[in-house]
């Protein structure tokens, strides 16, 4: 940051807008859309502080969250008026943040935009050129490059000379090196709420993985050091670089006073690995003695008695697992490191520290077949599991699954279909509908249980403005059912 920061020293001031492009319920959940939630992107809230504290005029426009269409979008951009557009995209989203260059292009010419985020962390070059309307791309973590790039843009220094950055010149898209990951993020300022519309009434989380309102996202940590072959760590790679245990509750406890959160969503990838920084946070928060529930996700191994307990008296209340598949083969083919007895007791710990389980799985493995589909809903519904999750194995770009893809399947490439929900990857031996009638089945036959229907009532009952989003989500339940 220091380094960034004598940089833009060197150069005149832009004004720059982030936004994220819109994209519609529909596109993201399909039949779930009702139970979607609108989350704000973390990246750009965080990149929008950077900047505004380095003296840049800011500003925020999260699209994607607001569920606000293209041409709204447009007509704030032209109020605005930056000279640069900073765009963050996954895959799902990146032909739709592509439109939104080229449009506004059309009515600003001299516009510079700049895009972010994982689907061009994953194919930089590729992206670059499918789509002329990019003027840079940025690989990886943002908040350094960006501030170099604001500057170099302000005719400092030439683009060849910005590590992190892929860009356009004479002989064609050229791609510079990796920048290095922050080695202490506690030197980022916190993101920039303050900027964001209407937040955090404005904003709805996922309803299965909130117990009360208002709520927030958080991810506290970067990097995941696993490797399984289906997911997409382009950005931050095996890197693990998380903000402090202080810096984690101080921003929690800005959160609590200044805009009345009561519940945290942790949606780091690797939330307890960190035990040192896990127990310091549990015991912080106890100490506090806040208001607040919160949530998390949780890798099966990293699970042990002192920790689960440690997080309930804490406030936390569910952890997410990805359990994946209940075929040990499987999992040993996706590379997941763990097996079918750990996750077993996983769920038993967590479960008798008195949180709930939420379970990820996926459908559609590479060497998937009605035998394994069965092994994976006679585990959901064998198991300590309060709440699951059923998606498609969606091999995005970047992945070792999608360079093998061929090996084990047939792809669809269209990434304007990749939210985890379309059947983009159909294993050999099954079709895709085998794939969405074991879906359905798995998710139909685990929550229309009685223990888990009572589960949701009360869930209701004692969190009366949760109602509306919990009938929401069972309207769409029964709709995708
Ligand atoms: C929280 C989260 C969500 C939240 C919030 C979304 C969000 N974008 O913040 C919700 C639940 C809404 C969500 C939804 C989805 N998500 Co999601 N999500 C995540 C998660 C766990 C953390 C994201 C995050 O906040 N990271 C922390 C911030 C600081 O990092 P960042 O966003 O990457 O930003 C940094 C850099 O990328 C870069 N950068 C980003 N944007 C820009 C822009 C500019 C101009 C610049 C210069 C730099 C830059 O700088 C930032 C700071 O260093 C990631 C996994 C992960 N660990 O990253 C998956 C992840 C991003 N999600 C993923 C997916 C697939 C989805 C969905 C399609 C799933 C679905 N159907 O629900 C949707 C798509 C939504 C959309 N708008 O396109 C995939 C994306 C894969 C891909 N190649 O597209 C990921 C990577 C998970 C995975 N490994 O598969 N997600
Ligand atoms: S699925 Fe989870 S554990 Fe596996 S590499 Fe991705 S983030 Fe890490």
């Amino acid at each position: 940051m220091q380094r960034a920061r004598a940089v833009y020293e060197a150069g005149s001031l832009l004004k720059i807008l982030f936004a994220t492009p819109s994209l519609s319920m529909g596109k993201r959940y399909g039949t779930l859309a009702g139970a979607g939630s609108s989350v704000p992107t973390l990246g750009i809230l965080q990149l929008s502080a950077v900047t505004r504290q380095h003296g840049f005029e800011t500003f925020l426009l999260d699209a994607a969250a607001l569920n606000m269409e293209q041409a709204a979008l447009l007509a704030r951009l032209a109020e605005i008026g930056p000279d640069v557009l900073g765009l963050s995209a996954t895959t799902l989203s990146i032909t739709h943040a592509a439109a939104i260059a080229q449009a506004a292009k059309q009515f600003m010419p001299g516009l510079k935009v700049i895009v972010g985020g994982p689907h061009i962390s994953a194919v930089p070059v590729e992206t670059m050129e499918r789509f002329e309307a990019f003027d840079v791309a940025v690989v990886g973590e943002g908040e350094e490059t960006i501030l170099e790039l604001l500057t170099v843009l302000s005719g400092a220094k030439p683009l060849s000379a910005v590590a992190g950055i892929v860009y356009r010149d004479a002989s064609g898209v050229r791609m510079n090196q990796r920048r290095p990951f922050l080695t202490v993020l506690d030197i980022l300022p916190r993101p920039a709420w303050d900027m964001l519309e209407g937040f955090p009434y404005r904003f709805s989380p996922p309803v299965f993985k909130t117990r009360r309102l208002p709520a927030a996202s958080l991810v506290t940590s970067r990097g995941c050091p696993n490797k399984c072959i289906f997911c997409d760590r382009s950005v931050f790679g095996a890197s693990c670089h998380m903000f402090s245990a202080g810096y984690v509750v101080d921003m929690m406890v800005e959160l609590y006073d200044k805009f009345g959160v009561r519940e945290f969503c942790f949606e780091d990838d690797t939330f307890i690995t960190f035990q040192t920084r896990l127990l310091e946070i549990c015991q912080r928060l106890i100490d506090l003695k806040l208001d607040i529930s919160w949530s998390c996700l949780g890798r099966i191994n990293q699970v042990n008695e002192e920790n689960v307990l440690m997080m309930k008296r804490a406030g936390c209340w569910q952890i997410s697992f990805g359990v994946e598949s209940g075929s040990g083969e499987i999992l040993e083919k996706i590379q997941k490191k763990v097996t079918l007895q750990q996750i077993r007791n996983a769920l038993q710990l967590s479960r008798e520290a008195g949180l709930l389980n939420k379970g990820f799985f996926i459908v559609g493995h590479p060497g998937e077949t009605k035998e394994t589909l069965q092994l994976t809903y006679d585990f959901i519904m064998d198991s300590p599991l309060d709440d699951i999750s059923v998606t498609m194995l969606t091999p995005f770009p970047g992945t070792e699954l999608h360079a093998r893809a061929a090996e084990f399947g047939t792809l669809d490439p269209d990434w304007e279909k990749m939210n985890l929900l379309n059947t983009v990857f159909v294993p050999y031996g099954l079709t895709e509908s085998d794939l969405l009638q074991a879906q359905k089945k798995m998710i139909r036959d685990f929550y229309l249980r009685p223990h888990i229907i009572g589960n949701y009532v009360k869930r209701a009952l004692r969190n009366p403005a949760m109602i509306n989003s919990l009938l929401r989500g069972f309207r769409s339940f029964v709709r995708s059912i």
